[in-house]
């Protein structure tokens, strides 16, 4: 039944880093995940830099948001992300906002609302963060985030709040 085959998603991935050599961190994540099977890369921001949102007393991150399609249900591809950011060494110290070496959001999974007990689509701080809606808005300016307006809003209500993109 081929022909039935369901096309694949649209889905936005959040990359963010403070530790460990962050852009590194970025880059070999990016390639990770266009790695995996049931993803395809198609599109990378900017790498940006940004202050800490939550403990100031870390270092600032370097952010950056991937756009892929792929055959993934939504838990799939979280499972999946959570493994690469263990392989990257990231540590889970209980800290809310804490620095980490690698952090994988699920930024938006195509039209899809979800609120499961591991899984909230699209991501919950997604609409008040610059260091996820910028670079964002740079690889998607036409993107409507389910459930709460055209990126173009979103950014146009959003300071960018010492987010600064790097060449
Ligand atoms: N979870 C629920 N929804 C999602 C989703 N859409 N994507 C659950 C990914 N995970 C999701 O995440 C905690 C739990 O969220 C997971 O078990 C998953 O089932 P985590 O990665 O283990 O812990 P966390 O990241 O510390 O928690 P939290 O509250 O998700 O933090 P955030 O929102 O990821 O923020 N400042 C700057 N400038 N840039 C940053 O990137 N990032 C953070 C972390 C803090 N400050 C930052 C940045
Ligand atoms: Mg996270």
């Amino acid at each position: 039944m081929d022909h039935l085959k369901i096309a694949p998603i649209i889905a936005y991935i959040g990359l963010g880093s403070n530790l460990a050599a962050p852009v590194a961190q970025i880059q070999s994540a990016r390639t990770a995940i266009a790695a995996q099977a049931g993803v395809q890369e198609l599109g990378f921001s900017s790498l940006y830099r940004s202050a800490p949102m939550g403990p100031q007393d870390q270092p600032d991150y370097i952010n950056a948001v991937m756009a892929i399609a792929t055959d993934l249900s939504p838990m799939a591809l979280l499972r999946c992300l959570q493994g690469i950011e263990n392989n990257h060494g990231r540590v889970r110290t209980g800290e809310q906002w804490g620095p980490r070496t690698l952090d994988l959001d699920v930024l938006i999974y195509g039209d899809q609302k979800l609120d499961l007990p591991d899984l909230t689509v699209p991501h919950k701080g997604l609409a008040e963060r610059s260091f996820v809606l910028y670079p964002l808005f740079e690889i998607a300016p036409r993107l409507v985030v389910p459930g709460k307006g055209p990126i173009a809003d979103l950014v146009a209500a959003c300071p960018l709040a010492r987010l600064k993109r790097l060449d």
